[in-house]
C-alpha cells in the first residue's frame, strides 16, 4: 500500500502484475462477450463449469447458515479462482498473485494460538481444539480493501467473542492484537523491509466482542487455502480489508491501543480504526467507490458506490456513536 497510481484505489510496485491482470480480465469480458454471440455455445459450459467448481478440493468444512444479523447477502458470491488468485498477504509477495504462488510453504498443522494478556485463561490452544471450540457457521461477507476493490466472500468460522468468552478478559484488557506468524524459512517477503513484521493488527474490545467479527477457518465450504490465511485468521467486514489479519498465531488481550502493521508504516494513511467509509478519503484517493473483483476492468470496469461501514452500518453504527470519523479514521 506504499505506491499508487490515479484514485482507481491502488497499485503495487510490481508491473507485471498490473499487466497480468489487466490481461486476464481483458480475457474475461472477451469470454463473457463470446459466451453470449455465436462462439458461445462451447464457452458457455466450460464456463458454466468453472462457476460450479467452487473450491480447490481441500478438506471440507462445512458451516451452518449463521443467525446473526448482517451475516449473509443475496449479491454475487466472487468466484473462488478470484477470490484466492488476487490476494494481499505481503509475508509471500506484494504482487496480487504471489500468496497463490508462494503461500504452499506455510506450514499449518501443526499450529497453536497463544492467548495471553490480561485474561484469566492464558494459554496455547492448538488448531483442532480451536476449530471444535464452537459451531462452525458460514458468513457471506463483503471484504472492501483500502485500495478499491472489494469481493463477496462466503466464509466459515464462528464469532470471535465465543474464544474471548472462553479465556474470561480481566476487566482493564480494552484491546486485542492479533499477531500473524512470521516465519522467514516458509514466508519469502518477512525478510523484506516493507513491512515490520510480524503483522499486527488490533481491535477495541467492543469491536472484538462484536457477532460479526469471525474467527476463521474456511471458506467456500473448505479449509482456508494457505494464501486466504490458513489456518485461522480474523475477519471483520466493516472495515478495510488490512485489518483482517491472517495466519493468526497470538492473541493479546492489552490495556493500550496496540501499535499496527500499516499503522506503522504510514499513519496518516491507515489509522487504528480503518472502518469502511466513503465520506472519508485516503489521502492518496478517494474511496467513494469500488471495483468488485469479477466485474471486469479496463473499457469494462464498472464501479459501486462504497457503502458507509461496508454496508453494515445498522450493525455497528452504535459502537461509534459519538465519535469523529474524520478524526478516527
Ligand atoms: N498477515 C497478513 N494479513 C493480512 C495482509 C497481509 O499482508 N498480511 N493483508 C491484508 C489486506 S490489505 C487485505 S485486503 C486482506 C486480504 O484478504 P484476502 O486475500 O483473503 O482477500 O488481508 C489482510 N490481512
Ligand atoms: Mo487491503
Amino acid at each position: 500500500m506504499l505506491i499508487q497510481s490515479r484514485n482507481d484505489g491502488f497499485v503495487h510496485p510490481v508491473p507485471s502484475e498490473i499487466t497480468s491482470r489487466t490481461a486476464y480480465e481483458g480475457r474475461r469480458d472477451m469470454l463473457k462477450l463470446m459466451a453470449g454471440g455465436a462462439a458461445g455455445t462451447v464457452l458457455a459450459s466450460w464456463a458454466g463449469r468453472e462457476a460450479l467448481a467452487q473450491g480447490a478440493g481441500l478438506a471440507k468444512l462445512p458451516g451452518a447458515k449463521s443467525a446473526v444479523a448482517g451475516a449473509t447477502t443475496m449479491e454475487k458470491v466472487t468466484d473462488y479462482k478470484d477470490a484466492t488468485t488476487y490476494n494481499n498477504f505481503y509475508e509471500f509477495g506484494t504482487d496480487k498473485a504471489d500468496p497463490a504462488k508462494n503461500a504452499g510453504t506455510l506450514k499449518t498443522r501443526p499450529w497453536t494460538v497463544e492467548v495471553e494478556g490480561l485474561v484469566k485463561k492464558p494459554g496455547k490452544y492448538g488448531i483442532e481444539d480451536l476449530l471444535k471450540l464452537s459451531a462452525q457457521e458460514e458468513r457471506i461477507y463483503r471484504l472492501r480493501c483500502v485500495e478499491g476493490w472489494s469481493m463477496v466472500i462466503p466464509w466459515v468460522g464462528y464469532s470471535l467473542a465465543e474464544l474471548i468468552k472462553k479465556v474470561e478478559p480481566q476487566g482493564n484488557a480494552k484491546f486485542i492484537e492479533f499477531v500473524t506468524l512470521a516465519d522467514p524459512k516458509t514466508m519469502p517477503f518477512v525478510g523484506s523491509r516493507v513491512l515490520d513484521w510480524p503483522y499486527v493488527e488490533g481491535l477495541r474490545m467492543d469491536e472484538a466482542m462484536h457477532p460479526l467479527t469471525l474467527l476463521t477457518f474456511g471458506m467456500y465450504g473448505e479449509v482456508l487455502p494457505n494464501q486466504s490465511g490458513a489456518p485461522v485468521r480474523i475477519v471483520v467486514p466493516w472495515k478495510y480489508g488490512f485489518k483482517s489479519g491472517k495466519s493468526i498465531v497470538k492473541i493479546r488481550f492489552v490495556e493500550k491501543e496496540p501499535s499496527t502493521a500499516w499503522n506503522k508504516a504510514a499513519a496518516n494513511e491507515y489509522g487504528f480504526y480503518s472502518n469502511v467509509n466513503p465520506n472519508v478519503d485516503h489521502p492518496r484517493w478517494s474511496q467513494a467507490t469500488e471495483r468488485r473483483i469479477g466485474d471486469g476492468s479496463g473499457l469494462f470496469a464498472k464501479r459501486r458506490k462504497t457503502e458507509m461501514f461496508n454496508g453494515y452500518e445498522a450493525q455497528v453504527g452504535q459502537l461509534y456513536a459519538g465519535m469523529d470519523l474524520k478524526k478516527n479514521y
